[in-house]
């Protein structure tokens, strides 16, 4: 014969009830401490180009970059323009890192490197040569400011297609720098060739003045103002990220819009 099941009464209902509660919490507790303790020891990302995150998060953050690119990212995404009269008349001005004072353009060329070694020598001249595109769109700082502004150079995609520079596009990204390296950064290949990607060397209708990154800058409004170098001097490419002043000092690497 069967024993009959024994009928629980309300009391043991609830004492097992709470044991089961404590339980999932306590397994809860101990998996997140775990999880914390791997994060904690896992060994830094290789120092240099980013402000030295545990490596898996730096994983996860280049995960949400690549999500956020694939997603957002298309030739077609353009960055809303302006019509020309709302740009300012005086354009805001930052900081300076390695493009402070004068550096009249005949001082002056930008250098290309190419993947062959050979390096480009172009003056200003030459730049203006090349067929000239304006733009005129909203530029916004990281620290929280943003202004319309209207601006004219070449598209960076018209030096690469001139100079013949097809091999380089193949790699992953671009790097500029000013003359004294003082301030650099790295950009992606997809956004350096986006087709509002200038540069420029004038603001309004006048060539760039020394607070604005005379001779030539970087305008990439898909980008946060941090991206837009004043002053290049050179231009490289490699397959890996080149080194980068804000991101070294913590911020995006990406700083995309
Ligand atoms: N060479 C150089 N480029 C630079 C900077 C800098 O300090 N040095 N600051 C960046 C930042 S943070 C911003 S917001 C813009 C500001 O450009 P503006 O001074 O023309 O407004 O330039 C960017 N390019
Ligand atoms: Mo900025």
């Amino acid at each position: 014969m069967k024993k009959p099941k024994r009928e629980l009464t309300i009391e043991q209902k609830i004492k097992r009830r709470n044991f089961i509660s404590f339980a999932i919490f306590g397994a809860g507790a101990v998996s997140t401490y775990t999880g914390w303790r791997w994060l904690y020891k896992s060994p830094n990302e290789i120092p240099g180009i980013t402000a030295g995150a545990h490596q898996p998060l730096r994983r996860a953050l280049n995960k949400t970059e690549l999500f956020f690119r694939r997603l957002i990212f298309n030739e077609n995404h353009l960055v809303k323009t302006y019509p020309r009269e709302m740009a300012a008349k005086k354009i805001r001005h930052n900081s300076d890192i390695g493009s402070e004072g004068k550096l009249p353009p005949e001082n002056w060329k930008l250098h290309v490197k190419k993947i062959s070694g050979e390096i480009l020598q172009i003056s200003l001249d030459e730049l203006m040569a090349l067929p000239k595109t304006g733009i005129t769109y909203n530029f916004k700082c990281v620290e929280g400011w943003d202004q319309i502004s209207h601006w004219e150079g070449v598209k960076f995609r018209d030096l690469i297609t001139h100079y013949q520079l097809h091999e380089e596009t193949r790699l992953g990204y671009v790097s500029f720098e000013t003359p004294d390296r003082k301030y650099y950064v790295g950009i992606d290949m997809p956004s350096a060739m986006h087709p509002q990607t200038l540069l420029a060397y004038q603001m309004n209708d006048e060539l760039l003045n020394g607070q604005h990154g005379q001779p030539l800058r970087l305008i990439i409004p898909i980008k946060y103002g941090i991206k837009n170098l004043k002053r290049i001097g050179t231009i490289a490419f490699s397959d890996s990220r080149p080194r980068d002043y804000w991101a070294e000092k913590g911020y995006d690497y990406y700083s995309g819009l």
